[in-house]
């Protein structure tokens, strides 16, 4: 049994989005930063322990727009990954 999703990721810029998605779908990390320029399109697909598989069809947006041009993307999404950098937080 397969079963397909669509998967937006979403966040501050610099934060890791492209990063985490470029991990989960070559396995691979680059120190290098090159920002996102309106959103790439990636693809996962994972096996469960029951033998399913899981494919999610992923955005991944830039972080510097307001993404009012590409709303219509986010209503047909699944799910929703939001990206924020822990480092850049402060506890008063
Ligand atoms: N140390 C560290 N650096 C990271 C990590 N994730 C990403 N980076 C670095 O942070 C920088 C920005 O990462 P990106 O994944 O391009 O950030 P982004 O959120 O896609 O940025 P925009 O596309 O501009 O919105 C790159 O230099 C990455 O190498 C992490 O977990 N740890
Ligand atoms: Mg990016």
């Amino acid at each position: 049994m397969s079963h397909a999703f669509n998967l937006i990721i979403v966040g501050q810029g610099g934060c890791g989005k492209t990063s985490y998605a470029t991990k989960i779908q070559n396995g691979t990390f680059s120190e290098k930063y090159v920002a996102t320029i309106g959103y790439d399109k990636f693809k996962v697909t994972f096996k469960t322990n029951r033998g399913e598989e899981l494919t999610f069809n992923g955005y991944d947006f830039d972080g510097q727009s307001n993404h009012s041009e590409v709303t219509d993307i986010f209503k047909h999404q699944h799910c929703a990954l939001v990206f924020y950098d822990l480092s850049g937080l402060s506890v008063s």
